[in-house]
């Protein structure tokens, strides 16, 4: 871990309604599940959003009428950073595990899927970010793996009572080229590693370092109202835009 503070843009993914019955005392607000990355400009691509199965997590007041879904430890951070109706002070509405949130039906900002679904992850660290992840199959080989589990292993699936129609329809969307990598550099950089699952550590740290500098430097939007521009130039532009409309929040530690 560095020394520098990293820079996050917090996601909103807003969970749809009905909620479902234990979401009780949440009735009335609107809830998102709030995933940090640092790769705003591939939002167009998300297919799902992660979560850890035994996670903690919490519904915290952001404000009067928003509610994120977010580990104890983010929300604290977030309090400290102007993100709580109380200053300083978290409100926890209700405590969750991941299992709870598995299946939700969430709307997230400038996804091409107008409806996507909360879906196990195995690999989510609960000290960093916020514990939710959104996942974009397409550049994060992290995401193409866990969801290549799901979608390959039925017993998978059912350990979790991950439905087939939250899975299947998701197909991996082109959002970005990258000269050597192509259209969808995480799945080919996982082919030729010939990585099998989401739990090959090394090997993923590896398909990661080979697209993130590449993605950042090299790589060329392929959707959405900056296609044609380069990465480099998209992506603040594409974190304003998501903070000024108020579908993202900055957020660092
Ligand atoms: B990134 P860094 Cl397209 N546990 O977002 C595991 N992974 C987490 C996490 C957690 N608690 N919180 C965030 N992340 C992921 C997009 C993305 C990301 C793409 C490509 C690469 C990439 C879509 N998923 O990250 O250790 C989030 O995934 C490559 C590392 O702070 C976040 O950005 O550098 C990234 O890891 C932050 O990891």
């Amino acid at each position: 871990e560095g020394v520098l503070p990293q820079e996050y843009t917090l996601i909103k993914m807003e969970v749809l309604r009905p909620f479902p019955p234990k979401f009780g005392p949440l009735e009335g607000k609107n809830v998102f599940l709030a995933a940090a990355t640092l790769r705003p400009e591939t939002m167009y691509g998300q297919t799902n959003a992660w979560v850890l199965p035994d996670g903690e997590y919490g519904a915290y007041e952001i404000n009067e009428t928003d509610v994120f879904v977010i580990t104890g430890r983010a929300a604290l951070n977030l309090a400290y950073q102007n993100f709580s109706r109380i200053p300083q002070k978290p409100t926890c509405l209700m405590e969750l595990t991941g299992h709870d949130l598995i299946g939700l039906p969430l709307r997230s900002p400038l996804s091409c899927n107008e409806v996507i679904y909360a879906l196990p992850m195995l690999t989510i660290l609960t000290d960093k970010g916020t514990g939710i992840v959104t996942s974009v199959p397409s550049d994060a080989p992290d995401d193409y793996m866990a969801l290549h589990d799901l979608k390959a292993k039925p017993a998978f699936r059912a350990k979790y009572g991950v439905k087939d129609e939250w899975v299947m329809p998701f197909e991996i969307l082109p959002i970005i080229n990258i000269p050597e990598f192509g259209d969808k550099a995480a799945e080919k950089v996982c082919i030729d590693l010939k990585i099998k699952s989401q739990n090959e550590k090394e090997k993923l740290a590896e398909a990661k370092r080979l697209t993130y500098l590449r993605g950042f430097t090299e790589g060329t939007m392929l959707v959405g109202e900056y296609a044609g521009m380069k990465v480099q130039e998209a992506k603040p532009l594409l974190r304003t835009q998501l903070i000024e409309t108020g579908q993202g929040i900055m957020y660092s530690e």
